[in-house]
């Protein structure tokens, strides 16, 4: 089947919020729930060598479910292309939010560093080092919490995580002297002093560790010599020197950050590491609740939902009962040491495996029954804390009320549905990819030649025009589904009206005021955003010819959209080395213009110095 169409069944697909050296990001929306997802689109004819860091990321995504790892909801396998649906995180980068504060205050940065030190130890407790621990790959979700995404650089030692690893990988900057030096070094060895590194960047706005030129970079760290800037406090001091220490054995350990006194300070808790929604866990009450509400047998749908979940509950049978026991790999902890380390689990571990059957405790639950009857009727965007997506997604099919087709699209969360799956296509969202098995290593080599920028190719063009806002979806369904009844409800996906949808899309599409944004003869209006620069000016032409004429200077390659200068840097040898937007804006309060950035490609802190540099000398 052609890419875009497996992908179109499911999700719509907006615009593009990132790409990497093989990937590209955009923004999507599940049809179904009306959810927001990240579809990581990848082209395999591009993939090259990258291709087994393809597979590691999704084996170990698979495998993997914490509150600050970024879920992986999905996976479509085409034969040109693999997709990943994941969790959607609005706020961006952490590393963006870094620089638009230049740098975080202690508070700040500990609730910050709480997370990560939560993710890591789970990540760790998994067998799995992510050794590639940078701001860029942390993202900041809806309600300003962390989630670690980019696994490809992940390992998992076959004999567990105390076990040598070999392959040097990573972003230089936040790399372990060990790692540089090419030894052999343990996996959460290395993650920690990435932190470091990380925890650094947090509270001072810039690396610990910096050079041009590699070989400096490289001696820095062996050394392990950095400068305490004066805004730290002795307490921060000594946490960074912990993590900072050049031999390993000397470093600080993940399982002493958990409750170390930095950590703690103002919290008096340890960092709590176990997962809030651990693979596989279902909802009993729910299953409940949908089996009485369908009228089928609790058996029947325990079934259906874990046909739509994508991992296999067995995974992680044990995964749940290992705790850390100082340096040592995860061990298992008795219920009376669980309880007393991790006192949810205890929670948790009732609400798994004695959860309630209808059988055993129908009438006293019937409050909290309701309470869900309550939540069920909402939608599934209201479950969203308690329910891992597709639960939520399936509940919502189960749920809905069987009403005329007429109504059917009133009562759906999202009103901009083209084509209606059927349950037997939401069974669907377990598609597993079997990418080939590729050998090699993982290795990020900083030199190695990256994949030319890829021609957009049809079914890209395709997607492109399915990228519309959620304005333009809706009328193109009005005016297309106005008197529609039950059976051309069902030719809906059919060839005749995708093309008359298409059709009907395509000019809405050329005449709607956003793709014509770039032929705007006026900035647009903003809110302040952390990705702003505020100017002292108020003419916004004068910013924008400023930041013109300083442009060719800096070495950066433009296409001017109206107020949108999309810019991009190149190597000696053509290859983009950068892109990122800069768009001069009017600011709502105060009334002055204003420089949106964002980076799309390349070097975070290289992109940094770039931007500060070109809107500095640009003097406004
Ligand atoms: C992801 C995401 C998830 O993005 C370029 C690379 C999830 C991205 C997101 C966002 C901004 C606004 C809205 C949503 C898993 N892997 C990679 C992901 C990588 C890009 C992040 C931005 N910079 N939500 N979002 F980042």
């Amino acid at each position: 089947m052609d890419s875009a169409a497996e992908l179109l069944k499911y999700y719509e697909v907006y615009e593009t919020i990132g790409s990497g050296g093989f990937a590209k990001v955009k923004l999507g929306r599940h049809i179904l729930t009306g959810e927001k997802v990240a579809i990581k689109i990848m082209e395999k004819k591009e993939l090259g060598e990258d291709l087994p860091r393809v597979k590691v990321e999704i084996e170990a995504m698979k495998s993997l479910s914490h509150q600050h790892v970024c879920r992986l909801y999905h996976v479509i396998e085409t034969n040109t292309k693999i997709y990943m649906i994941l969790e959607y995180c609005p706020g961006g980068e952490l590393f963006d939010y870094i620089i638009a504060k230049d740098r975080l205050s202690e508070e700040e940065t500990r609730v910050f560093f709480r997370q990560i030190v939560s993710a890591l130890a789970y990540v760790h407790s998994q067998g799995y080092a992510h050794r590639d621990l940078k701001p860029e790959n942390l993202l900041i979700d809806e309600d300003h919490n962390l989630k670690l995404i980019d696994f490809g650089l992940c390992a998992k030692p076959k004999g567990g995580l105390g076990y040598e690893l070999m392959t040097c990988c990573g972003s230089p900057a936040y790399a372990a002297p060990e790692l540089i030096q090419g030894k052999a070094y343990i996996g959460s060895e290395a993650d920690v002093w990435s932190m470091g590194v990380l925890l650094f960047a947090l509270l001072c706005g810039y690396l610990p560790f910096d050079d041009d030129n590699c070989m400096v970079l490289y001696r820095k760290i062996t050394r392990g010599s950095y400068n305490n800037p004066h805004w730290l406090s002795p307490g921060s001091i000594l946490l960074l020197n912990q993590m900072m220490q050049v031999d390993p054995k000397h470093r600080v350990t993940i399982r002493q950050l958990l409750d170390h006194p930095w950590t703690m300070s103002g919290y008096g808790t340890p960092v709590e590491w176990y997962s809030t929604q651990p693979l596989g866990y279902i909802d009993e009450d729910c299953i409940t609740e949908m089996s009485v509400s369908q009228k089928i047998s609790r058996q029947s749908t325990l079934q259906l939902v874990n046909e739509t979940l994508l991992f296999d509950d067995d995974d992680d049978d044990d995964a749940e009962d290992r705790c850390y026991d100082d340096d040592l790999p995860w061990v298992p902890l008795t219920p009376q040491q669980e309880r007393a380390t991790c006192p949810s689990a205890e929670k948790r571990r009732d609400q798994t495996k004695h959860a309630p059957t209808p059988e055993r405790e129908p009438i006293a639950l019937h409050h909290r029954h309701q309470e869900r009857r309550d939540r069920c009727r909402n939608g599934p965007m209201k479950t969203k804390r308690t329910l891992p997506w597709p639960i939520r997604m399936l509940i919502y099919l189960l749920c809905r009320p069987r009403s005329p087709v007429a109504n059917r699209k009133a009562t759906r969360p999202n009103k901009r549905v083209l084509t209606t799956p059927t349950h037997n296509n939401t069974n669907k969202v377990g598609n597993k990819v079997d990418t080939p098995q590729g050998g090699g290593s993982t290795c990020k080599d900083p030199s190695r030649k990256r994949p030319r920028e890829r021609v957009e190719g049809k079914e890209e063009e395709e997607m492109e025009i399915l990228a519309f806002s959620p304005e333009r979806r809706s009328r193109s369904l009005d005016l297309a589904g106005a008197s529609r009844g039950d059976s051309s409800q069902k030719r809906r996906g059919g060839k005749v009206f995708g093309s008359l949808e298409r059709g009907l899309d395509k000019v809405i599409t050329l005449l709607t005021p956003s793709k014509r944004r770039g032929l705007r003869d006026r900035p647009r209006r903003i809110k302040a955003q952390y990705n702003v620069t505020l100017t002292s000016q108020t003419n916004p032409d004068q910013v924008l010819n400023q930041i013109l004429s300083i442009l060719p200077e800096k070495h950066v390659d433009f296409a001017q959209k109206g107020y949108t200068l999309k810019c991009r840097t190149q190597s000696d040898f053509g290859k983009v080395t950068m892109a990122f937007e800069l768009e001069v804006c009017l600011l709502h309060r105060p009334e002055v213009v204003c420089v949106r950035r964002q980076r799309l490609k390349g070097d975070s802190w290289v992109y940094k110095h770039l931007v500060e540099d070109i809107l500095s000398t640009s003097s406004i």
